[in-house]
């Protein structure tokens, strides 16, 4: 990292003036988030594992009104604003999306990559990111914000939210106060994930199974896919630092049950730099030609086994919405309606689910169809897929595949749109 000193003088940020001022040095990138936040986790341990130099800033009211909603239309964190000259070969000075944000510093910074060098990796760890970005969010916001855990932690969680949106220090009381503010938005959403007593007992249960699986795999390999880390685990990363390692119910959980998961998440976030039994790899290091551990498996089944249903109904349902839609040409909403879902807890529990249908991961799928799950190396990907989770699950992954080809969505300025399908169809 590039030192940053503090009396360093703000960077010249004549493209995105109003972010100028919330900056105190020099560092050319700036990391826009908050600590309780899932994404702006994965964005941070990616950038500090690639040593890229970025200063964090809060995420706080004024920043949202000033930089966040004008800089990309949306009120997402994380972003990153990118010094001048590179805002200009970009076209903008923010990109939002964690997945955005690693594809352009992977462009830009090609030493040590953190997607491996293998095909059949890459679709692994391309699988894994879509599984922490679009499906843990039950468990994480479960353990935030569900019974019983919210009332243990309620706090926590409002001084969390309020020092988030303090650009300078303030008092306890005025942090719980404004963080009930800011921080019902997101308490609000669980009826949209699907997430109540019934459910969230079953999320529960879920939590427990993951950081047993875990820390199965961790007592034979440091990192997820073997002895560095890659792209799987930033994902990972999100929601077990910023949710469930973090928050001191499910933390708590984490630490007593599961140690090895708790160092992982340590190591990962460069706080542990000898504990540990697997120890720490050198920042920067990147995964070698290693097949992929069985151990993998033995977490990612459950949580792909409620998923692909999901995924597969959330195109089919997106299909429907956008042959009625009257002007195909404008953004997708976030949701279309609400669809049924199943939740499995082992030793055989099981809860149906009402959700809304959210369209965004289906631009995910897509992603991993154009970029890694396709030409020779489907073959490979198919076989590890029944080997390791079975027929089953191989058959459903390509029809979320060809589902999602057919939805065919893009994004574009920070939201999805429709491909036009002339083009769409000529890929096809
Ligand atoms: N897919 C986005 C998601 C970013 C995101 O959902 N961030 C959360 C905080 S962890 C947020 O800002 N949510 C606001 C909302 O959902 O309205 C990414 O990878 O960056």
């Amino acid at each position: 990292m590039l030192s940053q000193s503090p009396q360093d003088k703000p960077a010249d940020m004549s493209s995105s003036l109003a972010a100028a001022k919330y900056c105190r040095t020099r560092a050319p990138y700036k990391l826009i988030g908050v600590e309780m936040s899932f994404f702006t986790a994965k964005a941070k341990a990616y950038m500090r594992w690639k040593q890229i130099p970025f200063e964090p800033i809060v995420a706080s009211a004024d920043v949202y009104r000033d930089v966040i909603v004008p800089l990309t239309g949306v009120s997402y964190i994380p972003i990153v604003l990118l010094p001048d000259e590179e805002a200009k070969q970009h076209g903008s000075p923010a990109i939002q999306d964690t997945k955005d944000i690693i594809d352009y510093f992977e462009a830009r910074y090609p030493s040590n990559p953190v997607l491996p060098p293998s095909p059949l990796a890459r679709f692994a760890a391309m699988l894994v990111e879509l599984v922490a970005d679009e499906w843990l969010i039950l468990i994480a916001m479960q353990w935030r914000w569900g019974a019983p855990h919210f009332a243990a932690q309620e706090k926590w969680v409002w001084t969390q939210f309020g020092s988030g949106m303090f650009a300078e220090p303030g008092t306890e009381d005025a942090a719980i106060d404004v963080g009930k503010k800011s921080g019902k938005h997101f308490q609000r959403m669980l009826p949209s994930l699907g997430i109540t007593a019934a459910s969230g007992y079953i999320l529960d249960q879920q939590y427990h199974h993951l950081l047993r699986q875990l820390s199965q795999h961790f007592e034979k390999h440091a990192y997820l896919l073997g002895s560095a880390p890659c792209l799987a685990d930033f994902a990972l990363y999100g929601p077990l630092y910023a949710h469930l390692a973090r928050d001191p119910v499910p933390g708590t959980v984490m630490r007593q049950t599961a140690p090895l998961v708790f160092e992982w998440v340590e190591r990962m976030g460069g706080v542990s730099d000898w504990s540990g039994l697997r120890g720490c790899e050198r920042a920067g290091a990147a995964l070698g030609d290693e097949p992929l551990p069985d151990t993998l498996s033995l977490w990612l089944r459950p949580l792909l086994q409620d998923l692909l249903p999901v995924l597969l109904s959330t195109a089919t349902a997106t299909e429907t919405f956008l042959s009625k839609r009257p002007n195909p040409a404008a953004p997708l909403p976030r949701s279309i309606g609400t669809h049924r879902a199943v939740l499995h807890a082992p030793p055989g529990d099981i809860v149906e689910i009402d959700r809304a249908v959210m369209p965004s991961p289906l631009w995910m799928v897509e992603r991993i169809a154009q970029r890694v799950y396709r030409d020779d190396a489907v073959g490979a990907c198919d076989a590890w897929l029944a080997e390791a989770f079975g027929e089953n699950t191989k058959d459903m992954w390509g029809e979320v595949v060809r589902g999602a080809g057919r939805v065919g969505l893009v994004r574009r300025r920070n939201v999805l749109f429709q491909e036009r399908q002339s083009e769409h169809a000529a890929k096809l």
